[in-house]
């Protein structure tokens, strides 16, 4: 098959600016587009989520797939190239530069860890091949090791050894798919390192193993000649009841603790971010200020809703604080924006998946405007610099330089009286009214 027939609907998706009335047009993504020193494409660095986009046919607990997902094979390992092919046509036609995987979404699984391994190796190699003719690069690779009945119990965190080797095995293989592929990062999503009980769990014990899991990935991936950073994706829950790696704040305690904070970073996906009590921004904000911001899986939840719904992303609200976050912690250095989003059920045509990736796309291009607009108008950083200026001198510089003693500080506050008067309005509302100024003038 060529490599443009399994999208006949999708037309190659051109910058039509923003009074296209083309539904296959880009309003805000102009890939090639300068802006803030660099182009949107540099910027953004856009990612195909080979899971969703290739794999899921809108099977959920209720019902079978909706969508056809053959890509003209149903023999397993022409199936396998065919997806390889379908997706590097829609990654050109929709100009995603990157795309992420995990090892069982690339090939069909063998009777045993070596064929399995065997069939990896023979899709890869088809993917290496595409990649002679077409810039397509992996962001990060990961292993399923959540997927398969042996992995019900937990992988790096299993009470038992046998699949805790079984699932190193599997991490150590696909890094180096990862790394055939030009891929310099290698991502760990914790679906079922958790509990979903203490009464027969060891929690101590678990976590200790997860960290030795994790170093002897870190270090060989580092001696297969891996440059970029080991992801965590936090999660707090769902499939496992307790995820250990809740949230932000938890994973950087636990990189910290185990001394892993050097070498990974964190991948924020956004409705895992709202699953676990948090807005998106809170969770990028966390990762930046402690030196952990990576790269972002971008969907979007249904607040209604307790569960993982990944969403493509069109809440230019949420996208543009999201930008606004990412250009504060330096852009993406590793990282880039991965749709791990899927179209509806309902949606269930191949048309459709275009549709929802240019929906997505542009909602971050436009974010991305928003968010420069943000800077340069400069009343939000204005009022916050304000806000905190008494730390810039007397007192305060004092406090922050670590001079300061709580004795002190005791005797400022004897001497000075009642506070109540440096205290300002922390104008919210103002601040949300600049913020819709800015958005839709
Ligand atoms: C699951 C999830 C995963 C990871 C990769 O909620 O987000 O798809 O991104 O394993
Ligand atoms: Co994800």
């Amino acid at each position: 098959m060529s490599k443009t027939d399994f999208f006949p609907g999708v037309p190659k998706i051109k910058y039509e600016g923003p009074d296209s009335k083309n539904p296959f047009s880009f309003r805000y993504y102009n890939p090639e587009e300068k802006i803030g020193g660099k182009t949107m494409r540099e910027i953004l660095r856009f990612s195909l989520s080979w899971w969703h986009t290739m794999c899921a046919d809108g099977t959920d607990m209720f019902g079978r797939g909706t969508v056809t997902k053959t890509f003209g094979s149903t023999d397993p390992m022409e199936h396998a190239k065919n997806k390889a092919r379908a997706a590097f046509e829609l990654m050109d036609k929709l100009s995603i530069d990157y795309f992420c995987f995990h090892d069982r979404d690339l090939a069909p699984e063998g009777r045993d860890l070596a064929e399995c391994n065997e069939k990896l190796d023979e899709v890869a190699e088809e993917i290496a091949k595409l990649q002679k003719s077409q810039p397509a690069k992996v962001l990060w690779g990961t292993a399923n090791l959540f997927n398969h009945p042996r992995y019900m119990h937990g992988a790096g965190t299993s009470p038992y050894a046998d699949v805790y080797a079984f699932a190193a095995a599997q991490v150590k293989k696909c890094i180096e798919v990862t790394r055939k592929l030009g891929g310099d990062n290698y991502l760990f999503w914790g679906g079922r390192e958790g509990y979903e009980t203490l009464l027969n769990t060891d929690m101590g014990l678990e976590l200790d193993n997860m960290a030795r899991f994790l170093t002897m990935a870190r270090d060989y991936g580092r001696k297969q000649g891996l440059k970029g950073v080991f992801f965590i994706e936090p999660k707090p829950k769902e499939p496992t009841k307790h995820q250990y790696d809740f949230d932000t704040a938890t994973v950087f305690g636990f990189l910290q603790k185990y001394g892993l904070v050097e070498d990974f970073r964190v991948n924020i996906e956004a409705n895992h971010a709202t699953l676990a009590g948090h807005t998106f921004q809170h969770e990028l904000a966390t990762a930046r200020v402690n030196g952990i911001f990576g790269s972002i899986d971008a969907n979007q939840g249904d607040l209604l809703l307790g569960w993982d719904t990944d969403q493509f992303p069109t809440n230019v609200y949420e996208t543009t604080l999201c930008m606004l976050e990412v250009l504060k912690a330096g852009g993406f250095r590793y990282g880039g924006l991965n749709f791990d989003a899927k179209a509806r059920r309902g949606s269930f045509t191949l048309d459709d998946i275009a549709l929802s990736y240019i929906a997505g796309m542009d909602a971050f291009a436009l974010g991305l405007r928003k968010a420069l607009e943000i800077r340069e108008d400069g009343v939000l950083d204005r009022f916050v610099e304000e806000r905190y200026s008494s730390y810039k001198q007397g007192i305060g510089a004092r406090i922050v330089s670590g001079e300061a003693t709580i004795e002190e500080l005791e005797q400022y506050a004897l001497n000075r009286g009642e506070v109540l008067d440096a205290v300002s309005s922390g104008r919210q509302e103002y601040l949300e009214n600049e913020l819709n100024r800015i958005l839709f003038h």
